[in-house]
């Protein structure tokens, strides 16, 4: 058996039982995907994903990618390029693409499900299939010629890259002092270094499409600092015949290092150069110039909603692999005869504090994945829309609030449950054995990359809520006053309805609060600090708050189930709903009363330690 443990049934689950995923199925923008092919393809892809995707997932973090410096190449493992292979062969990458550049016209939440099986099983292979993906920004912001460059690069396999990051510039993206001159071809020649890029080289793909952000300057360019004065160039690894793709000279971008990391080994991060070492390095205007970071922000958007989904993945396999451990180890009597020496020896399962940490790490898992699902929801609303020319701007609004959640608290808590994962193994779980020491290594990049934490924090309470007027974050809680106030509502779920509506109450507190220091900031600036403190706890809370809520509405699907006579073999499916709604609701919830108090009484004192005293 592989590595990876998929939880196919679960995101099943949420597709047709929960979200009703199938009443939009053959209509509109998704009228070629019915259930059954939905269905269908989470089957299959589960086969490759669990057997030839998982293959190399080891091999690509022991031989991890090699770099030769004398030609500025990178080098993968067999392995690693035969599972990537595959999935090119199968043509999956399809999926995620528009129908006029030949997607199948699945939905996004269909997308994400999908994604979340080749991110747990194998997270580089996906990440190195991004030319596929980042061809629909040419295709959509593009001239007619670069719009054939998309088709090309599909066409063709190419890979690609978005290159923001500098040694100077990483959150702070406006510091980027990468340049792009202005030729008189109307091409323009980059000159800069940029670091951490990752799949800047490979030896899988013919040619590779770097999207850079770079600083134009010419005669007619105005100077502008900032993001707002960067632009967005399409530099290829080799320059290529523009009718058929056919790849020519070395363009001037050579990778001059691949960082030694803590995981993630068979993704090649990469300083890349332009034009250092004697070629010029030619590049191409994408759309005005100074449109460079909304341009990006449509790769980046997708990007975080991938690493969130990488890290739910993730801790979803990390999870299944503990529990089946866990049912397995036998060790100890059980605690109601401790003092009983002859007692007979139990599964681990038998102890609370396992019991609890799994139980802990099931909540998140099956949580987070309806997080990022409910989003996807909502780029289904955005992508039906488009197609039948009715307004998306609610539908925009909420997927853009949400991001931050699936990216920020998707990551953290995964990093965080992975290390419960572990616990529960013992001093095995240590071992390269199993496989969650890798997974731990692998998923500390996600809070890290696109965006860290504090960043993500920042967006969805500045850029999100407080810019937004509260509009989607409005519609959200009236999503979660529904479930709450719905009428003919389970009893049983009593409780847990309460414990929910308390953390609606304290998230909604907390926000108060926040809000109430943004506001006093107008008469004294030093205000904002108190916001920068405690940004991340109000982004945690409200990621633990959609966890609770998602559960709860699991639960009262899965008890109208059993109700209804569920087949025997769910039962035990639908009775472990109920179970981690009700330990989330009543274990994690309150938690959030505590942390409400912390953020009401908000000071900066913390500002005023002296450096030297830290
Ligand atoms: C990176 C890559 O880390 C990691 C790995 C990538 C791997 C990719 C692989 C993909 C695989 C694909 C595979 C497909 C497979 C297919 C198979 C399918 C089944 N939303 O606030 P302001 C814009 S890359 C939207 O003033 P500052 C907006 O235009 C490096 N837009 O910002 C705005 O203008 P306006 C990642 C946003 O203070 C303008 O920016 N690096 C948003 O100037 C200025 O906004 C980072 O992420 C948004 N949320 O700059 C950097 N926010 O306001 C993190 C801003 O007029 N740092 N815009 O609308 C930040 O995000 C900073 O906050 C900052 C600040 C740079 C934005
Ligand atoms: P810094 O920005 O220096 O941050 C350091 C610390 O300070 C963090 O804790 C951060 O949260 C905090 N901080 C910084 N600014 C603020 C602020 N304003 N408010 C509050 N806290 C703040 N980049 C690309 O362009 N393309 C890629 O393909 C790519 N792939 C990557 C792959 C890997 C493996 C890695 C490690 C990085 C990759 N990156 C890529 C870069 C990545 O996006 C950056 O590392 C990330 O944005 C953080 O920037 P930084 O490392 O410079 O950290």
């Amino acid at each position: 058996m592989g590595h990876y443990k998929s939880n196919v049934r679960d995101l099943e689950f949420n597709l047709f039982e929960v979200f009703g995923v199938q009443n939009m199925l053959g209509k509109g923008a998704f009228e070629q995907s019915d259930e059954d092919t939905v269905r269908g393809v989470l089957q299959e892809l589960n086969v490759l994903a669990t057997g030839p995707l998982a293959d190399s997932f080891a091999e690509g973090d022991r031989t991890p990618a090699a770099f030769d410096p004398a030609t500025h190449s990178v080098t993968l493992p067999a392995a690693f390029k035969k599972s990537y292979q595959q999935v090119v062969d199968g043509e999956w990458w399809r999926l995620s693409l528009p129908d006029e550049l030949g997607g199948y016209g699945t939905p996004p939440s269909v997308v994400w499900s999908a994604a979340e099986l080749m991110l747990g099983a194998n997270p580089a292979v996906y990440m190195y299939m991004a030319g596929y993906n980042f061809a629909t920004i040419l295709w959509r912001n593009g001239t007619e010629e670069q719009r054939r460059w998309a088709q090309l690069m599909i066409d063709r396999h190419w890979g690609a890259t978005m290159v923001l990051t500098e040694p100077d510039a990483g959150s702070d993206v406006g510091a980027g002092r990468t340049k792009a001159v202005r030729q008189d071809d109307g091409t323009w020649h980059l000159d800069g270094v940029k670091r951490f890029i990752t799949s800047a080289d490979q030896d899988m793909t013919e040619n590779i499409m770097h999207l850079v952000l770079a600083r134009p300057e010419g005669p007619g360019v105005e100077a502008k600092p900032g993001t707002k004065g960067l632009s967005l160039f399409l530099v290829p690894k080799f320059h290529f015949d523009s009718e058929t793709g056919e790849p020519g000279e070395r363009n001037g971008a050579f990778v001059t290092n691949v960082e030694h990391k803590m995981g993630l080994n068979a993704s090649a991060t990469c300083e890349l150069t332009f034009g250092q070492h004697g070629t010029p390095a030619k590049g191409w205007l994408l759309g005005e110039v100074h449109d460079g970071i909304a341009q990006m922000f449509q790769v980046i958007e997708y990007a975080r909603m991938m690493v969130g989904t990488k890290a739910i993945g993730t801790l979803s396999t990390g999870y299944l692999n503990a529990l089946e451990y866990a049912k397995e180890r036998v060790q100890g009597a059980d605690l109601t005869r401790s003092t009983d020496k002859t007692a007979p020896r139990v599964p681990i399962t038998h102890h609370p504090d396992v019991r609890r940490c799994l139980m802990l790490q099931k909540a998140y898992a099956e949580g987070l994945r309806a997080v990022y699902l409910y989003t996807g929801t909502y780029q289904d609303a955005v992508t039906q829309a488009e197609a039948d020319g009715s307004d998306a701007t609610l539908a925009e609004q909420v997927n853009d609030l949400l991001l931050p959640i699936v990216k920020g608290v998707g990551s953290e808590r995964a990093y965080e449950m992975l290390n419960l994962a572990l616990q529960t193994l013992g001093g095995s779980g240590y071992l390269q054995d199993y496989p969650i020491e890798q997974y731990i290594r692998d998923a500390k990049i996600d809070s890290l990359y696109e965006g860290t934490t504090a960043i993500q924090a920042q967006d969805f309470f500045f850029r999100k809520i407080v810019r937004n007027n509260g509009a989607a974050l409005g519609h959200v809680a009236g999503e979660i006053q529904r479930t709450l106030e719905a009428e003919g509502a389970d009893e049983r779920l009593k409780e847990e309805r309460a414990l929910v509506a308390a953390a609606l109450d304290d998230a909604q507190g907390m926000l108060g609060a926040l809000i109430g220091y943004l506001t006093s900031a107008q008469e004294d600036v030093a205000e904002v600090y108190k916001v920068g403190q405690h940004a991340v706890t109000l982004l945690m809370s409200m990621g633990d708050l959609l966890v609770g809520w998602l559960l709860l509405r699991q639960a009262e699907v899965a008890l109208t189930a059993l109700d209804g006579g569920a087949a025997a073999k769910d039962q035990p499916f639908y009775q472990g709903k109920v179970a981690v709604a009700r330990f989330f609701a009543k274990n994690v919830l309150p938690e959030l009363r505590s942390r409400r108090a912390v953020v009401e009484a908000a000071d900066n004192s913390l500002m005023e330690v002296d450096e030297a005293a830290f």
